[in-house]
């Protein structure tokens, strides 16, 4: 019997999650789904079971629900904002289409409850921009962005209308070592510590001084299962908190890896990109988070740097970079 499925587990987020579940329910008891027929040998998912699922259609999504009595989603199959611009049409499909049909196959099987994350990208360049409140303007100007927001309004609904228990945060960009993530704005805090290791130089897609909210792997599981373990009668917001970690610029994040990394050199040359990085706020205000259940991160950009550059060196060291 599976009781936890994860969708878009093949993804940045996703891959590092399911190996967490697995390791407080069991391998047998969370079904990884993603858009890919199975994930390559290499992947840490080859564990335990895979199905693939495209979660635009909403047979498949329910027949998921039915054949392994799932009891409880995290629904991360998305396509990021890089991506959701070069084709809107896909990304409304994918990123509300896939909500919905999750929401729907939730609520019909009497699902116990749902982890579905919006991202800074539901701001837009008229919220504040530092210190972004829980609560305020939002009016998003990316395609990925308008369907965060509609995403949070629907969740919103299905909490309380029907009574689902949804809940989720709006990520900043998330740093790792393990997957690379694919088509996002925040890649290039990724990408610089895999050039720092394999080439000793990066050039950076958007300005110096570029400024975003950022949080590192090992919170951002955090987050999605501190969140999930909180008493429901505690939470206000239910399903979009602001959580916050670290904010840096993009030349503080090329100076921080140049003390770890000697004659690391980062040039930048903005392209269409900063358009939707300049849309974003620099900073978050997760007080909300942090009354209602209890949110604190572990790491900061020094923490976060040495610890990418260490799990990167490592799986070069193996030969698996
Ligand atoms: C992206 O850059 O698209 C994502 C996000 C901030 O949601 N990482």
């Amino acid at each position: 019997m599976t009781a936890v499925l994860v969708t878009g587990a093949l993804g940045q987020i996703g891959t590092e999650l399911t190996r967490a579940l697995r390791g407080r329910h069991g391998a047998g008891h969370v079904l990884a789904t993603g858009y890919r027929e199975a994930p390559p040998e290499s992947s840490p998912l080859s564990d335990g079971l895979y199905e693939r699922l495209d979660v635009t259609d909403h047979r498949a999504v329910n027949a998921t629900f039915v054949e392994h009595d799932v009891d409880v989603v995290y629904h991360l199959a998305a396509r990021l904002s890089v991506l959701s611009e070069a084709d809107p049409q896909e990304a409304w499909a994918v990123n509300m289409g896939g909500l919905h049909n999750v929401l729907e196959a939730a609520r019909t099987h009497g699902v116990g409850q749902v982890f579905w994350p919006s991202s800074i990208a539901a701001f837009g360049p008229e919220t504040p921009s530092e210190r972004t409140p829980q609560d305020t303007l939002m009016r998003p100007t990316t395609i990925y962005g308008v369907a965060k927001v509609a995403g949070e309004l629907l969740c919103d609904y299905y909490c309380r209308h029907y009574g689902l228990d949804v809940r989720g945060v709006r990520y900043p960009g998330v740093i790792s070592g393990a997957t690379r993530p694919t088509g996002g704005t925040t890649d290039y805090a990724v990408e610089i510590f895999y050039a720092a290791i394999e080439s000793g130089c990066y050039t950076c897609f958007v300005r110096a001084d570029t400024v975003l909210p950022m949080i590192y792997m090992p919170d951002c599981i955090k987050a999605a299962l501190d969140l999930m373990a909180a008493d429901r009668p505690q939470l206000r917001h239910h399903n979009s908190f602001n959580v916050s970690a670290m904010s840096f610029s993009a030349g503080a994040l090329a100076e921080e890896i140049a003390k770890h990394v000697p004659g690391f050199v980062c040039d930048f040359a903005p392209d269409h990109r900063q358009a939707i990085a300049d849309s974003w706020p620099h900073s978050l205000d997760d007080s909300a988070a942090r009354a209602e259940w209890g949110w604190k991160p572990r790491f900061g950009l020094p923490e976060m740097t040495t610890d990418m550059l260490a799990t990167l060196r490592a799986r070069q060291q193996a030969g698996r970079l």
